[in-house]
């Protein structure tokens, strides 16, 4: 991790799955500060920008010292990556993809931004979590490592559960339901109680066919759906239909 506030790591360093994570050895998340690579005695590591504008720019020297720090620690050709909203917007694919990478340098900026030669030269992929401006690349890295420790063997209790969550087959997960059966007026769907297990798998892949179309249609022009899939969904939409017109 390249940041120059590394104590903001604490959240997932001392949290939930990460935290789990680095105490089971599975994950490891070093620190260069590109402060310690100043070259100037009040350890500055922003200046004007060329040209004119406002805000402030992170010198190049300062960051392509902690990326060769870095690259020397871990000794293995290993890919950086530069975390900024001109990135290509990071997908749950996308992560599988990264999380084939046994290690990753994570350049986190802030102020307006690093210098350009950075990017050209030292950076191999730059992602985005969103298109909005945040005011440092740290939330956007820790969101990252939060998603990829989740696809380490033995980071969560049931290697199933990362693979059957919401996205792994291009839907959104199914409802869930947990104890009371019955809360005020409110009841569980009976089939999930019924403890017959095709009913169950079928209605949880109508559940999530229809939730997606209903909540993220964008995601169904992704993914093929297969005959069935897609007659579960003519049938649900028909009935839609049917509704509205009443
Ligand atoms: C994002 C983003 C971001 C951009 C960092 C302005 C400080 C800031 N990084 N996805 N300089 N969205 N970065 O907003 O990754």
């Amino acid at each position: 991790m390249i940041s120059i506030f590394p104590e903001m790591f604490a959240s997932i360093i001392n949290f939930g799955i990460t935290s789990q994570a680095i105490k089971k050895n599975i994950l490891k998340i070093n620190f260069w500060n590109p402060r310690d690579y100043s070259t100037k005695k009040n350890r500055s590591i922003d200046d004007y920008p060329y040209g004119g504008g406002v805000g402030m720019i992170m010198k190049i020297e300062p960051i392509y010292l902690a990326i060769q720090a870095a690259k020397l620690f871990i000794k293995k050709k290993t890919k950086v990556i530069y975390l900024s909203p001109q990135g290509k917007k990071i997908n749950q694919e996308n992560i599988l993809n990264l999380s084939l990478n046994e290690n990753l340098i994570l350049i986190c900026g802030r102020y307006k931004g690093i210098d350009e030669r950075i990017i050209t030269n030292y950076v191999d992929e730059e992602w985005s979590i969103g298109d909005y401006i945040l005011s440092g690349g740290e939330l956007p890295a820790m969101v990252l490592i939060d998603c990829l420790v989740r696809l380490i063997p033995g980071a969560i209790g049931k290697i199933q559960s990362a693979f059957e969550d919401s996205f792994n087959n291009g839907l959104l997960d199914h409802s869930q339901f947990t104890r009371p059966k019955k809360f005020l007026i409110h009841n569980v769907p009976k089939i999930l109680l019924s403890g017959n297990h095709l009913k169950i798998k079928q209605w949880k892949l109508k559940n999530s066919l229809e939730k997606t179309w209903k909540k993220r249609p964008d995601l169904l022009k992704k993914i093929k759906l297969t005959k069935k899939e897609r007659n579960i969904l003519i049938e649900y939409k028909n009935k839609h239909k049917k509704n509205n017109q009443k």
